[in-house]
């Protein structure tokens, strides 16, 4: 049982330039997203709400990035990062977003059930914390199939307080089960700071159960890749799980219709993280240091991204809803 902190500057040099480009393009991707689905509900066109994953976009991405298309993840009610750091596409998105045919769940999931099995996503969950029993049985299901695919549970702090993810956790270090617990601590749980609905350390919840652990500064996606990267191959070769604690901070509300929050966190600590803590600026400016990119390519990135998700929003918007009468289908497995 050991706690480890991946901080190793040097090592990032021994990434491909266009794996890190990559990994921007990723995050640019997911927050751009986010800007447009917060839009589509400010302008009354998504039904519902959606949870923004803008300022955590570090964490999909560089656990992602470790991941091959066959390993698994589940998610939570703030999933749309994952989703497309796992390799989502777009425009079902949006379309699952606004409830039409042409999405994920053919309109009936939302924003809060998008899955895409074929890139490995076993779904978003909007039970905190239910997801765990979900990522733990598919590593269980690696293992007993002889493979060595992985799977990852992403979840925010909040769901330390459900049993199940002990259940989970336990088995999962008694059977030694290839499973990344990945704890996104953005430290509030909807609108109560962590420290006062958790006791004790994060970390020694994984500890208790002599589960691996580590911990990175979740908005810079070089710590998360690389500690990720480490925490995947153990897990693939027979190590077992580990929890993966990455400190983080949403830049918005709980939910898009979360806009007074003075009552529970200042403006300025707000301020501080978007303008100090930015995953995006953080990685742009090391590979701008390091010669390795310049703002032409980040401006010609913006752009492309852009583009892709407008177009990809007039396509939902103008996309057919599904019949009515298929109400009842795909419920339950036929
Ligand atoms: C079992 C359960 N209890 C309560 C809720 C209501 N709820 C939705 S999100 C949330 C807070 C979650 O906080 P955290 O897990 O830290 O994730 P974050 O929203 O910060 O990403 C709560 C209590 C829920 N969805 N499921």
């Amino acid at each position: 049982m050991t706690t480890k902190k991946t901080t190793a500057a040097g090592d990032y040099l021994k990434i491909d330039q266009e794996q890190w480009i990559h990994m921007y393009q990723q995050m640019c991707k997911i927050r751009t997203f986010e800007e447009h689905a917060n839009q589509l509900y400010l302008s009354a066109k998504m039904p519902g709400l959606t949870h923004m994953y803008s300022g955590q976009e570090a964490i999909a991405v560089g656990v992602c990035e470790a991941l091959r298309v066959d390993d698994y993840i589940t998610s939570t009610h703030r999933g749309h990062g994952h989703c497309l750091a796992k390799g989502a596409e777009i425009e079902p998105m949006f379309a699952e977003l606004l409830g039409k045919e042409a999405g994920y769940c053919r309109g009936k999931g939302g924003s809060m059930h998008i899955a895409d099995q074929t890139k490995g996503n076993l779904g978003a969950n909007a039970i905190v914390g239910g997801s765990a029993g979900i990522a733990t049985g598919a590593a269980m299901s690696a293992k007993m199939r002889g493979t060595d695919q992985v799977a990852v549970c992403f979840f925010g702090e909040g769901a330390l307080g459900q049993g199940l993810v002990y259940e989970a956790m336990n088995m999962a270090q008694l059977w030694s089960f290839p499973v990344i617990y990945v704890c996104e601590n953005n430290m509030y749980n909807e609108y109560t700071h962590f420290s006062q609905t958790t006791a004790g350390a994060l970390l020694d919840r994984a500890k208790a159960f002599g589960i691996h652990t580590a911990e990175v500064n979740g908005q810079d996606v070089r710590e998360v890749y690389l500690a990720a990267q480490t925490l995947v191959e153990r897990a693939r070769q027979g190590g077992g799980p580990a929890f993966l604690l990455c400190h983080t901070y949403r830049f918005y509300g709980h939910h898009v219709g979360d806009i007074n929050r003075e009552y529970y966190r200042s403006k300025q600590e707000e301020n501080e993280w978007k303008t100090q803590r930015d995953p995006l600026r953080i990685l742009k400016d090391w590979l701008t240091e390091q010669n390795r990119a310049d703002d032409s390519l980040f401006e010609s990135i913006d752009k492309q991204v852009a583009a892709q998700v407008e177009a990809a929003v007039a396509q939902a918007l103008t996309a057919p809803y599904p019949d009515a009468s298929e109400v009842n289908q795909h419920v339950y497995a036929e």
